[in-house]
């Protein structure tokens, strides 16, 4: 966050039809409850509370085909999401979207895109979220998130917001990354995306992946989203998702990542995703969110 007096504009999306796994439509619910609101006022940040509304969708609707299941309710809130993230950006505001599972990444930055001429984009998650119908191995949208944000995709999701992709592939960075299908690694390759994976972690630091990150994403860039999910981290100490995959990111690695990005003051968004409290630990994996979301808006140690 570029000026300290920036409010934050919480945005909660309920929304759990993108993923396979029920359940992250309670993930918002269980950040509020860890404290969220509370770590905000110890900030002392000026901050607002809203949630994105949509009608109760019925659970196996047709509206979906094996390769994009739910599109026209993802289409739906992610359509309502872009509208009120442009209209918070426009008026100075930094947006806090919390979901949802990680299909909401794409109402997040078609609002994002319209408002930033170039944005770069740290995507901190366990997958690159790359796939296409063409390529997708389940059909689930949160799976597709980042390739329907580069213009890659069904036209209905690539066309939400109303504006072609302006993200230069050049500018997007993935952290955490240790579960990437044959047709993503294809799509990384193809496209220039820096893609660190743990292996590259544990090589070279955290420290330095996240420094070399926050110079990527912004370097020639008007804005930097940082879109964050839960798997990310390892599901030993945060259990609350559909989607483990071991060997993630330690306690002190994501709390690293968001001192550094508070420290560098690129950002202008947030997101933090796939919160499913139903395979949580009473609600370790959440007050272990609130805790990120502080060192992310500057909470210091000492
Ligand atoms: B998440 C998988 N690549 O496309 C697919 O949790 C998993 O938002 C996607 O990162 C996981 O279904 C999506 C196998
Ligand atoms: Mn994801
Ligand atoms: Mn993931
Ligand atoms: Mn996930």
């Amino acid at each position: 966050m570029k000026n300290p007096n920036t409010p934050v504009s919480i945005l909660t999306v309920p929304f759990d039809l993108g993923a396979s796994q029920r359940g992250t439509r309670q993930g918002p619910e269980a950040i509020l409850k860890a404290g969220l609101v509370n770590k905000l006022h110890a900030l002392q940040m000026k901050h607002t509370l809203q949630e994105i509304h949509f009608p109760p969708f019925i659970e196996e609707s047709n509206s979906s085909s094996p390769l994009l299941k739910h599109l026209n309710e993802n289409i739906m809130v992610h359509s309502k999401l872009a509208d009120e993230v442009y209209r918070l950006s426009k008026h100075g505001a930094f947006p806090l979207i919390l979901g949802g599972d990680h299909s909401i990444a794409i109402g997040t930055i078609s609002g994002l895109r319209k408002h930033h001429q170039s944005l770069g984009i740290i995507w901190m998650d366990a997958h690159s979220d790359l796939n296409t119908p063409l390529t997708t191995p389940s059909g689930n949208i949160h799976g597709m998130s980042l390739a329907v944000n580069l213009g890659m995709g069904d036209p209905k999701l690539t066309s939400i917001g109303g504006m072609k992709s302006s993200i230069n592939p050049k500018n997007v960075v993935i952290v955490g990354a240790r579960s990437i299908d044959y047709g993503e690694r294809e799509f990384i390759r193809r496209e220039g995306i820096t893609c660190y994976t743990m292996h590259d972690i544990d090589k070279l630091g955290m420290a330095y992946v996240m420094q070399e990150a926050i110079r990527i994403s912004s370097s020639g860039t008007d804005g930097v989203h940082l879109s964050f999910d839960i798997d990310s981290m390892d599901p030993q100490i945060a259990p609350a998702t559909g989607t483990p995959v071991p060997g993630g990111l330690s306690y002190r690695e994501a709390h690293l990542a968001m001192e550094m990005l508070y420290e560098s003051s690129i950002l202008t968004s947030a997101e933090i995703v796939e919160n499913n409290p139903m395979f949580d630990d009473g609600e370790r994996s959440s007050e272990l969110l609130v805790g990120l979301i502080g060192s992310l808006l500057g909470e210091r140690i000492l």
